[in-house]
């Protein structure tokens, strides 16, 4: 495929072209898209991936934007991949993150591109894997997605990267309670940040309540998921986060068991959808919908396409 070896050679139009390919829902194109994949998959795999979420206004961006222009002033190319839920109701938030990263997205070595998001929740589209991995074909060396923390985007995101990174306030203590522990069990990596001026004394105690839970936490013996206090406005702590995501590494084990979850999450969908269609099924609703017995009426259509293999 043409658009594969320029995608190669670092052609940044032919990486719009190809994200923009993978991020294509219309079915005539997923042909094209996953020649494209396939095509890249053997220069894929070579980039440190990181996610970062945290709830909104918390400076991912700013953190992200200090991040990828030290990693590109020591000479690695970083690609950003923003997951902006807001986008599809205003329409301007997503305009607001491209200034907010304007520098890094002037960089030459820097790619920044704003995702699209699925669903009314603003959960994370499952073209962003594929788009990570169109990043990596072309060569950047770090691939950063941001995502903010609702619904099942954290989640997602996690799933795809090799270090996931949460940005918390200096006032964030109160977060370790009730919804958010949940996001806790996925964070490799915490930043209390915000950590500058009058915030400073609040981030270090947020910070000591964040050690003192992750030590309760502990859920990988080989991993203590440290929590560090940064700037992203001053740029202190950045470099630290940065040894930590380094030190934290990649896996290929878990590598494999994200590509197989991948596997199963399109194989759900794409079954369910072709169930949707079938009239067996849909005449089977209409029966339940009646009153029938819903888990009979599974079972027995489950064994029925069973049996037509
Ligand atoms: N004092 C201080 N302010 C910061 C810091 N980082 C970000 N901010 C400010 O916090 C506000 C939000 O920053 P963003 O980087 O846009 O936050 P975000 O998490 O990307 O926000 P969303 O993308 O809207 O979810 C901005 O006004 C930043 O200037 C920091 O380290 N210290
Ligand atoms: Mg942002």
């Amino acid at each position: 495929v043409k658009l594969a070896e320029q995608v190669k050679n670092g052609d940044r139009r032919a990486l719009a072209r190809a994200i923009t390919l993978v991020e294509s829902t219309r079915a005539d194109d997923r042909d094209e898209a996953d020649q494209l994949l396939e095509a890249l998959l053997p220069s894929t795999g070579k980039a440190t991936r990181v996610g970062i979420s945290g709830t909104p206004g918390v400076g991912k961006s700013t953190f992200i934007e200090a991040l990828g222009t030290m990693l590109c002033s020591r000479g690695e190319r970083v690609a950003v991949l923003a997951v902006d839920p807001s986008s599809q109701k205003s329409g301007g938030s997503l305009l607001g993150d491209k200034t907010r990263m304007e520098k890094l997205a002037n960089e030459p070595k820097a790619y920044v591109r704003p995702q699209p998001s699925s669903g009314a929740l603003g959960g994370v589209a499952p073209s962003t894997r594929e788009a990570l991995l169109v990043c990596e074909a072309a060569g950047f060396s770090t691939v950063i997605v941001e995502t903010v923390g609702v619904g099942q985007s954290e989640a997602a995101v996690a799933d795809m990267v090799d270090t996931f990174v949460l940005l918390v306030s200096p006032a964030g203590g109160d977060e370790l309670q009730g919804a958010k522990r949940g996001i806790l069990e996925l964070v490799d990596v915490i930043v209390v940040n915000k950590a500058d001026g009058d915030l400073l004394v609040e981030a270090k105690k947020t910070r000591d309540d964040y050690d003192v839970s992750s030590k309760l936490f502990l859920r990988d013996a080989a991993w203590q998921v440290p929590v560090v206090l940064a700037s992203a406005k001053e740029g202190s702590g950045v470099d630290d986060v940065w040894k930590k995501i380094q030190l934290h590494g990649r896996d290929e084990g878990r590598r494999v068991a994200q590509a197989e979850r991948a596997l199963w999450r399109t194989l759900e969908s794409e079954v369910v959808r072709s169930l949707r269609a079938n009239p067996d099924v849909q005449k089977a609703v209409d029966e339940v919908r009646a009153g029938k017995n819903p888990l009979r009426v599974a079972r027995e259509l489950a064994a029925r396409f069973e049996l037509q293999r």
